[in-house]
């Protein structure tokens, strides 16, 4: 910019924390078929409803392996800070998403038709020593933990984020101790 004198003037622009977070996505949420959406759509709404910018994408550590980790290794540089990883059956899209990022992985076991999702949940919670992958429970359970177990992570930087957590678990708890039996 050219100032009233005629000299160059730099402008640097600072951006808050919540702008910086308003831009992209710090959560990313992968699964390894298009058919897990149903249940993974139970993240991407509680990241929602604590207004925390995500990105959903389908991608399979065997049908789509170098997409997979293409698409892992560029996350961080984006400013990616979380990745919940959702697969079932053989599940390995959670480690391999661990073996390619240093950010936190957290798994979800999907529920499979041959075995219940105890495969899936075998699959992705046994990972060897030096990568590790946060495994959550089978299903939506799992799924809606992820999200909060994610929120919980980013909020440790960020207390508003913290205040509507704890806001949340207030709710739950007047919500459970209003209930009445027949
Ligand atoms: N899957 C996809 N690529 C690798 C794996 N393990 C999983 C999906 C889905 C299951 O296989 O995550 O839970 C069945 O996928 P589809 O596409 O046959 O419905």
């Amino acid at each position: 910019m050219v100032g009233s004198k005629g000299q160059k003037t730099k402008i640097t622009i600072f951006m808050s924390r919540k702008q910086a977070d308003d831009r992209h996505p710090l959560v990313s949420i992968i699964m390894g078929s298009k058919s897990d959406w149903e249940t993974m759509q139970h993240a991407a709404q509680t990241l929602s409803q604590f207004g925390v910018a995500h990105e959903c994408r389908v991608l399979s550590a065997h049908r789509t392996p170098q997409a997979t980790t293409d698409y892992i290794s560029k996350a961080e540089g984006r400013g990616v800070q979380v990745i919940i990883a959702a697969a079932g059956g053989a599940a390995h899209l959670a480690g391999v998403a661990a073996a390619h990022t240093v950010l936190p992985v957290l798994g979800v076991p999907m529920q499979s038709q041959a075995l219940q999702g105890l495969d899936s949940l075998l699959s992705t919670v046994q990972m060897p020593a030096g990568i590790p992958v946060g495994t959550l429970a089978i299903g939506k359970p799992g799924v809606i933990n992820a999200a909060l177990l994610a929120i919980a992570i980013l909020a440790s930087t960020r207390p508003p984020l913290r205040d509507k957590l704890r806001q949340y678990r207030d709710e739950q708890t007047r919500k459970i101790l209003k209930e009445t039996l027949p």
